[in-house]
């Protein structure tokens, strides 16, 4: 990835008129996730039938604007695939927003989200399931109410590539996914590695959320037949707080501004 990708992060800031407000809040930690520094939790281990989940124990309210950057590892896969003709790793990380509770998710092909609704939902899929429409290849796609389906309504995007339709991102290497909502405009763009790969446009709120604005936010994982060891670390950047604005969102693309001093575990730096 580019070098200065190499920050260590995951943010989530939310926008508010008069100043800008970060916080990341304490998260619930379920199934096969555990706490492995204070801001990165593995989701999964290489193991079979898997599932994790970290669950944002505050609400976010998708009126206001935010962005989220997170670091994701999805694993280190062996040459020899899982199956004849197949991906070795499996199954990806979701980033999802719901109202539900701090404790959803499931093991499998549908990444720790499936049958979760009402949900909005990115996932950075690693293993290329038939039944679910995935493509032969990596990929990153946003949908609806847990449903891993890519050929069924809740599908919001096309399923593109990670990164090409060659590049395994179980490449033992850390990624940057930045995701920006919006609000003004209800628009969701997703970045990983620092290149634009999804924009959503759509009433979030109450088309899928039944009018109410406010959702917990969170990754989950699995694993079924295949593995991967799969996570996340969390921070928030020192550049977020300038590139926050409720009126003029930044339309930087992510890894533009400073870079900040690589971190291999641990909190970031305060600022
Ligand atoms: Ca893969
Ligand atoms: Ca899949
Ligand atoms: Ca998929």
């Amino acid at each position: 990835m580019p070098s200065n990708c190499l920050f260590f992060a995951l943010l989530l800031t939310i926008s508010v008129p008069i100043a800008a407000q970060t916080t990341i809040p304490p998260f619930v930690i379920n199934g096969s996730a555990t706490q492995i520094s204070p801001l990165c939790y593995r989701l999964t281990p290489e193991q079979t039938a898997q599932a994790g989940s970290i669950w944002s124990e505050q609400q976010i309210d998708l009126n206001l604007s935010f962005e989220a950057e997170a670091l994701l590892y999805l694993g280190c896969a062996n040459p020899t695939p899982c199956f004849e003709d197949s991906d070795d790793g499996a199954d990806g990380i979701v980033f999802a927003f719901q109202p539900i509770s701090t404790s959803v998710g499931v093991s499998g092909g549908g990444i720790g989200i499936s049958g979760v609704a009402p949900s909005l939902c990115i996932e950075i899929d690693t293993y290329p399931n038939g039944g679910f429409g995935d493509p032969p290849y990596d990929h990153l796609r946003i949908f609806a109410n847990g449903d891993p389906d890519a050929n069924t309504a809740n599908s919001l995007t096309t399923s593109v590539a990670a990164i090409d339709a060659t590049t395994n991102i179980e490449d033992c290497n850390e990624h940057t996914l930045n995701v920006r909502w919006d609000a003004a405009t209800q628009t969701m763009t997703v970045y990983f590695d620092c290149e634009l790969k999804l924009s959503y446009t759509g009433d979030v709120i109450n088309d899928i959320f039944g009018g109410d604005p406010n959702v917990f936010w969170g990754f989950t994982s699995a694993t079924g037949a295949c593995t991967s060891e799969q996570r996340v670390c969390i921070s928030i950047p020192q550049h977020s707080k300038p590139m926050i604005r409720p009126s003029a969102p930044a339309k930087a693309s992510p890894c533009k501004h400073p870079t900040t001093p690589l971190l291999t575990s641990g909190p970031r730096p305060t600022d």
